[in-house]
């Protein structure tokens, strides 16, 4: 109780509503809300959506699934939880994700912690009683000592600018926002803008139920097969049986999956040898391609064109007209540079005869009509038009939240040109403030809930540090900040992923700043293993780097 009298309490004595306030209720939110109410705190979490879920619960676009093999992305806290889910298929599917994070919710009793239509509109931090005043978009206004976000990496949806956007008659909508309600599609004259991982999940689920597809290319992506299949009751308890060999095996992996970046050397072997192994990785299911590849693919401009060719090879066997292969093959940036998208029969779409691929480096979109959409080339006429055209990666949903740290600093222009944080989780100026999965963290860069895992944990010693020493206030120093910041920028000089054109380096057409020209160090590049380690030797040095008060 003590302890507890520190955290609930302003330093005048005021008393706080909350011991800690979790933003999302996505996968790392659930999680986090379930240690913090495991410790017996007075905390809550304030979510913007209508239900838990995050990324599930928003994104129910036709196609929408998991590209991480599902029995990795699932919880791993709890054996019971191990025990009782069955995992459907090997790529698990939106409606199916929602219903195990609601099912995790509802057997945990976490529920009664969340609060659903709460949009958080700013977060204040009060300098002289070291809590953060939280408000919303409904003018409710809740009063904590830590603040923590889990508010997703890609959950600020960019709708295009282009003019007429909102003068369309017929159906639209960003596939972030896809309607609750089932959407007809039988006969209609549909459009999709983007091709991205989104794009084309979408396009290869629509093309066979839609009358007529058009997709609005700006760049093509590369992209591999995901190969899904159900997984049965037998090898479901085969999966069972080995839950401690596979987490332990993720644990080991830079992008935190299992497949393990092959280190035998791309130089010691022959090209056909190369072509041998990559047949082989392109008729595995998952990102086996990307990340169970020679290293050096991802670091060496040779390696990487020959990768490139090869995958390039893949797509021209699979479409049938030549002049549109090349049109869908990339030729300004090499294979796994930017986020793969996996697909299921995405390249055969384009052999259908109701599918058409309008190329905007030809003919870009002039503006949206009330009818359809006007290129260079041509008037375009649907009836529902899908914008897959990404999100304001990392750092939009803090942007879209007036967070104003000590001295009332905002982080907005703290951030101007791109975050700066200490390992992910803190930033200098905003005490009290812990960010899950946040900009360069290493819980944000593959498959996110084994990430967020160790975050979260990470985050949990941190409070229970925090309340065993009576702090009320807790802070990243200047110098731990600048030094992890310089870090993360020093790894991505290490990959060609530095020149991509992509969310990865904070690439964005539709915001303004994010257009072109400065990259912004988004993601860590060192990999989870020696991101868990540096979190580890944070904690046993004391917690170097953050200042108590
Ligand atoms: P992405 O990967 O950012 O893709 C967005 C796509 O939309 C991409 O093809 C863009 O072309 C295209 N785009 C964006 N703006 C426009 C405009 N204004 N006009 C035409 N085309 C446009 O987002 P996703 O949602 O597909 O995937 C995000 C992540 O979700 C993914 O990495 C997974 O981790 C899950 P561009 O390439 O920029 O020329």
């Amino acid at each position: 109780m003590e302890q507890q009298a520190v955290l609930d309490r302003g330093a005048d004595g005021t008393v706080l509503d909350y011991e800690a306030i979790v933003i999302g209720a996505g996968v790392a939110g659930i999680y986090q809300i379930k240690r913090l109410t495991d410790l017996g705190m007075k905390a809550t979490v304030l979510e913007a959506g209508g239900d838990l879920g995050g990324t599930w619960y928003w994104n129910r676009y036709p196609g929408a699934r998991f590209d991480s093999e599902s029995y990795t992305y699932g919880y791993s806290w709890s054996k019971e939880l191990l025990e009782e889910w069955h995992w459907k298929e090997r790529f698990s599917s939106q409606p199916e994700n929602y219903r195990y994070l609601s099912y995790v919710a509802d057997k945990f009793d976490l529920r009664k912690h969340m609060q659903f239509n709460a949009t958080v509109r700013s977060a204040h931090f009060d300098d002289a009683g070291s809590w953060w005043t939280v408000t919303l978009e409904d003018g409710r206004v809740f009063t904590t000592r830590i603040l923590i976000t889990g508010l997703g990496l890609l959950s600020a949806a960019t709708p295009p600018r282009y003019p007429g956007v909102d003068s369309f008659k017929g159906q639209s909508w960003h596939t972030y926002y896809w309607p609750h309600e089932p959407v007809e599609l039988a006969g209609k004259r549909v459009a999709v803008v983007g091709t991205g991982a989104t794009g084309i999940q979408v396009i290869a689920d629509i093309a066979d139920k839609v009358g007529t597809l058009t997709v609005f290319q700006r760049r093509p992506n590369w992209s591999a097969p995901l190969h899904n299949g159900p997984i049965t009751e037998e090898e479901m308890a085969d999966i069972r049986s080995r839950y401690d060999e596979i987490f332990a095996r993720c644990a080991e992996t830079p992008g935190g999956f299992e497949h393990r970046p092959d280190k035998r050397g791309f130089y010691n072997f022959t090209p056909e040898e190369r072509r041998a192994f990559w047949d082989e990785l392109y008729e595995q299911p998952g990102f086996g391609i990307w990340m169970a590849n020679f290293r050096e693919i991802f670091m060496d401009e040779e390696a990487n064109a020959e990768i490139s060719a090869y995958i390039a090879d893949r797509i021209r066997q699979r479409v049938k007209d030549p002049v549109l292969a090349e049109k869908l093959i990339p030729k300004d940036h090499g294979f796994g540079v930017q986020r793969v998208p996996l697909e299921t029969h995405y390249f055969e779409v384009y052999n259908r005869d109701n599918v058409r691929l309008v190329d905007l480096s030809e003919t870009p979109i002039e503006c949206i009509t009330e009818h359809g959409i006007r290129t260079t080339g041509e008037d375009f006429e649907f009836d529902i038009i899908v914008y897959a055209t990404g999100f304001d990666a990392m750092t939009g949903a803090f942007d879209r939240i007036d967070f104003q740290g000590s001295g009332g600093l905002k982080l907005r222009d703290k951030w101007k040109d791109g975050p700066v944080t200490f390992l992910g989780m803190q930033v200098h100026g905003f005490p009290n403030l812990i960010m899950l999965a946040g900009p360069q963290s290493g819980s944000a860069s593959a498959n996110f809930p084994r990430g967020i895992e160790s975050g979260v944990d990470w985050t949990t010693q941190l409070i229970e540090h925090v309340r065993a020493g009576g702090h009320t206030r807790f802070e990243a120093t200047e110098a731990a900040e600048q030094a992890w910041s310089e870090h993360v920028k020093d790894m991505y000089s290490m990959v060609l992923m530095r020149n991509a054109k992509s969310w990865f380096t904070g690439y964005n057409s539709n915001v303004d700043g994010h257009e072109q020209g400065t990259i912004r160090y988004f993601v860590y590049n060192g990999g989870g293993p020696r991101y868990v380690r540096r979190l580890n030797e944070v904690t046993d040095r004391g917690y170097d780097g953050i200042e108590f008060g």
